[in-house]
């Protein structure tokens, strides 16, 4: 850790993308509290509290020290009143009622636990805490509920996908992701985004990007890639997603927007032998164990046009809460849009499209050239973990 003379709090970016956030956290203590604050305000869908916990968490993560007394956070950006009483409860107390009060709470549990299954968001658990019901297991018992194509395969697969990915089967699913791929297309690129991408060991789920330098496009290959899996017997879930960008479209101003790519969010089978019976007691229990030789895994594949693929890569990376900034920094520090497609100079839009023009489009050929275009000074992955 830096000493903290060298340290200068009033210099601190209230923005992540003008600050470097790398996996060594100091401050876990307060993150993981901070994290737990603005999760029960999502399930309240009280957004303005969520993302001041949010901030407040991503700001601690880029600190070069721990912070152990008041003093520590004296002149430092996104750290409001709320935030304030639960770091004084922490230094003081080891722990934060308030946080603790929340971790205890029936409802937080519940949509915890809800919200952890794929195809469920606050919306979905909302209606079930309501219809009574608390835990994962109560859903999956009840057999009157309506669920979605893809909150089925997310309580079938259940078990194996709220397990993390590990960085091996990401590896292992890279493999079986850009063989498929090139045998349909040999000069595509396929990389892996996402936290992965930011260096981190474990992941909810993996991310890749798709794309086919040169003038050629291909708006079958993810069809015929979910095609071939399907014959292999690998694919154990799939929504393809159409892409739905169009050229005259303006840049969509939302913070947490959708993207237009051609994607997919699949559930593809790894097979993977069984090592650890250790768990298993029943001879019973043991035979299934060497039954299922695989583990279901959460991927997602993006296709992209060679030219918007820089501004996909940015976007795909995150974290989800360095993106968020670096929309926030283009919007009001520069007056310009940013999102997965491309980066926008409003008062530009705005002139062309009064004179029935395109709208304008600022070219990168890199991650490197869209932060210069920003003014920014380049943030490397892994040290976007805002
Ligand atoms: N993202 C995006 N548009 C979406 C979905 C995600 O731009 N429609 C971005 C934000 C995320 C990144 O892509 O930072 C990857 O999304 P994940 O939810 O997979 O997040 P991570 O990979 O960072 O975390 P995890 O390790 O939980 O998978
Ligand atoms: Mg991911």
């Amino acid at each position: 850790a830096l000493e903290m003379p060298a340290f200068i709090a009033t210099k601190v970016s209230q923005y992540s993308c003008q600050r470097k956030t790398t996996l060594n956290n100091y401050n876990k203590k307060f993150t993981d509290a901070f994290e737990v604050m603005a999760e029960n305000y999502e399930f309240k869908e009280n957004e303005i509290f969520c993302l001041e916990f949010l901030r407040a968490a991503s700001l601690l993560k880029s600190l070069p020290f721990s912070v152990t007394r008041m003093k520590d956070i004296q002149g430092l950006p996104c750290v409001g009143d709320q935030v304030r009483d639960i770091i004084e409860e922490i230094i003081e107390e080891g722990e934060s009622s308030r946080v603790n009060e929340v971790l205890n709470d029936e409802r937080y549990k519940a949509f915890k636990q809800f919200t952890s299954v794929f195809g469920v968001g606050v919306k979905t658990s909302e209606k079930w805490y309501r219809m009574g019901l608390r835990t994962v297991e109560e859903v999956k018992a009840d057999k009157t509920l309506k669920l979605s194509k893809m909150q089925k395969a997310g309580l079938l697969y259940y078990e194996d996908l709220v397990s993390c990915v590990s960085k091996a089967e990401a590896d292992a699913v890279s493999l079986i992701v850009k063989n498929t791929v090139c045998t349909f297309l040999p000069d595509a690129l396929v990389t892996i985004t996402g936290g992965f991408r930011r260096g981190k060991n474990i992941g909810h789920d993996i991310d890749f990007l798709i794309t086919n330098p040169g003038p050629r496009e291909d708006d079958e290959l993810l069809h015929k890639v979910i095609d071939l899996w399907k014959k292999q017997g690998l694919l154990l879930y799939c929504d393809i997603i159409e892409s739905t960008f169009v050229k005259e479209q303006l840049p969509s101003r939302k913070v947490d927007a959708m993207d237009h790519f051609q994607k997919c969010f699949a559930i593809l089978k790894l097979y993977q032998p069984r090592v650890d019976n250790s768990t298993c007691n029943t001879s019973e229990q043991l035979e299934m164990a060497e039954v299922k030789d695989w583990k279901a895994i959460r991927v997602d594949l993006v296709i992209t046009p060679f030219e918007q693929y820089p501004y996909a890569l940015l976007g795909w990376s995150g974290s989800r809460q360095f993106g968020r900034d670096l929309r926030r920094y283009a919007a009001h520090e520069r007056k310009m849009i940013l999102d997965n497609h491309g980066l926008y100079d409003r008062r530009k839009v705005l002139f062309i499209l009064r004179n029935k023009a395109n709208r304008i489009f600022l070219k990168a050929g890199s991650e490197e050239e869209i932060f210069a275009h920003l003014g920014l000074d380049y943030v490397e992955p892994w040290e976007r973990n805002a």
